[in-house]
C-alpha cells in the first residue's frame, strides 16, 4: 500500500425519517417517525465511506458546518479532522439534547462521530480490511444484543396498529419479550421503565423472570425515581436484575443509590462525556458505563472509553437510540473489537421496518449479529431506499425529536419530572 493520503472531496449529509412505533418512555412517547442523518464521505480515491447520526435541526446545522471544514483532509488523519471540527464549532458547541434524554454529551464528539465512522469505512475499503481490524482486531465473531422491551400503545393515535400490540401490563410485556426472543434469539432482556409506577415495573420484571428464568434482566427508568424509590426497587429486585440503569438523576444521587444497591448501577445519562468519568469514578456513582459511539466521538474514542473503564474497574455495555443499519454495522464492528464489552448490547433494531442499507448483511443469529468480515463497515447504501426515506423526512414535518411535545399533543396533562416517583 502506498503512503498517499486519501483526501475527502465532499461530505454528503442526507436527513431521513423512518416509521417508529409509539414506544413510551419517561419523557413521553416516540413520534411516528424517527430521524437520522446519513453521511456519505466521498474521496479522491473514488471510495465512499458511510456514517449515521441524529438529524435534529441544530445537529444538522453543525454537521453541515463540519462537512465543509473537513474537505481536503486525509481519512487517516482523524485527529486533524477532530481539530478541524472543534475549530469550526468553536463558540457554537453548547451541548444540546440530540439523543432524546442525553443532554450533556460533547457537541464536538457528537458531530465528529459519523465522519470518523465514514473515515474508517474508507480506510477499510482502501486496505481491504473490516473496520474491526482497524480497531485492534475482532475478539468475537458475533456480537450479542439484548431484547429491548418497551411499554407501548397499540398504535399512534389515528394510525394503523403496528403489529406488536399494546404493552402496558406485565403479561403484555412478557408476550412482547416472547415474540422478540422467538424472532431474534436474544439471550438478555432490557426493560425500558420510568413509564408506570415503580411497583408495576417491578411486577413486570418479576413476570419476565418467571417467563425467562435464565435471561439476564435490566431495568432502565431514565432517572425517573428519587434515590429513596431507587433503593426500594433495587433491594426489591435483589438477585433478579443484572444491573439497574439510571434509576435516579445525577452523579451524587446515583452514588447514594449505588452504596445501598445490591446490583451494579449502569448509566447512559450521567456519564456521557470524557470529563464526567473522573467525578463518576471518584464518587463511585456507577458500576457499568453504556458506551455509544454516536456521542463518544466515534469508534476510536469509544475504544478509549473502553480502556478507561477497564483501568478503573467499570463494566462496559452499549446504549442505543432508534437507528438504522449503518449505525448497527458500526456498533457491531466496535463491539467485536472491544474485549471488555462483556454485556449484551442494546439495540432498537426490532422496532424498525425500514432502512437505508442493502438487506442481508446484518442478521441476528441466536441474539447476536455475526461480524461482517468484508472491507470497511460491511454494509452498502441502497440509494433508492435512501431517497425514499429522505422524501419521507421532507413530507413528515418532524424536524426535532420531541417525545414530550408529541405526548402532550395527545394528553395535555402529561407532566415530565426527573425524579417523577
Ligand atoms: O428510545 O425511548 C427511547 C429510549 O429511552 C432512549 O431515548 C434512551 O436514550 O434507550 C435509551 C436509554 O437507554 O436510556
Ligand atoms: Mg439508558
Amino acid at each position: 500500500m502506498s503512503g498517499r493520503p486519501i483526501r475527502i472531496t465532499r461530505a454528503r449529509i442526507t436527513p431521513v425519517a423512518f416509521a417508529d412505533p409509539p414506544l413510551l418512555n419517561t419523557v413521553g412517547v416516540h413520534q411516528p417517525y424517527a430521524l437520522r442523518a446519513i453521511v456519505q464521505l466521498d474521496t479522491d480515491a473514488g471510495l465512499t465511506g458511510l456514517g449515521e447520526t441524529y438529524a435534529d435541526t441544530k445537529h444538522l446545522e453543525r454537521l453541515t458546518a463540519a462537512a465543509d471544514a473537513i474537505v481536503g483532509q486525509d481519512v487517516f488523519a482523524v485527529n486533524a479532522i477532530r481539530a478541524a471540527i472543534a475549530d469550526r464549532l468553536h463558540g457554537d458547541d453548547a451541548a444540546v439534547g440530540t439523543a432524546g434524554m442525553i443532554t450533556s454529551a460533547s457537541a464536538v464528539d457528537q458531530v465528529l462521530s459519523p465522519f470518523e465512522v465514514a473515515c474508517l469505512d474508507v480506510q477499510g475499503h482502501a486496505t481491504g480490511r473490516p473496520v474491526s481490524d482497524l480497531l485492534g482486531g475482532a475478539v468475537r465473531d458475533a456480537v450479542p444484543f439484548s431484547a429491548y422491551l418497551f411499554y407501548k400503545w397499540a398504535a399512534h393515535p389515528g394510525g394503523e396498529p403496528d403489529g406488536w400490540g399494546e404493552a402496558l401490563y406485565p403479561d403484555q410485556l412478557v408476550a412482547q419479550a416472547q415474540r422478540m426472543i422467538a424472532e431474534y434469539g436474544f439471550t438478555a432482556i432490557k426493560q425500558k421503565g420510568g413509564v408506570r409506577p415503580p411497583e408495576e415495573e417491578m411486577a413486570a420484571i418479576e413476570a419476565l423472570r418467571v417467563a425467562f428464568p435464565d435471561h439476564p434482566l435490566r431495568l432502565d427508568p431514565n432517572a425517573a425515581w428519587t434515590p429513596e424509590t431507587s433503593v426500594k426497587v433495587a433491594t426489591g429486585l435483589a438477585g433478579v436484575l443484572e444491573y439497574l440503569e439510571d434509576p435516579t438523576p445525577g452523579l451524587d444521587g446515583m452514588a447514594d443509590v449505588a452504596r445501598q444497591s445490591p446490583m451494579p448501577l449502569a448509566t447512559n445519562m450521567c456519564v456521557v462525556a470524557f470529563d464526567q468519568l473522573a467525578p463518576a469514578v471518584a464518587k463511585q456513582s456507577v458500576g457499568v458505563v453504556l458506551s455509544d459511539h454516536h456521542y463518544w466521538g466515534g469508534l476510536q474514542r469509544s475504544r478509549l472509553l473502553a480502556g478507561i473503564c477497564d483501568t478503573f474497574g467499570l463494566g462496559l455495555s452499549m446504549h442505543s437510540n432508534s437507528h438504522l443499519g449503518i449505525s448497527l454495522a458500526a456498533m457491531v464492528q466496535l463491539a467485536a473489537a472491544t474485549p471488555n464489552l462483556t454485556y449484551a448490547c442494546d439495540t432498537h433494531w426490532p422496532w424498525k421496518t425500514e432502512d437505508v442499507v442493502e438487506p442481508g448483511v446484518l442478521r441476528f443469529v441466536d441474539g447476536a449479529v455475526p461480524v461482517p468480515t468484508t472491507p470497511g463497515l460491511g454494509v452498502r447504501i441502497d440509494e433508492d431506499s435512501l431517497a425514499a426515506l429522505h422524501e419521507q423526512y421532507l413530507r413528515c414535518g418532524i424536524r426535532d425529536r420531541d417525545d414530550t411535545g408529541y405526548m402532550r399533543s395527545i394528553d395535555p396533562t402529561f407532566r415530565v419530572g426527573s425524579p417523577r416517583w
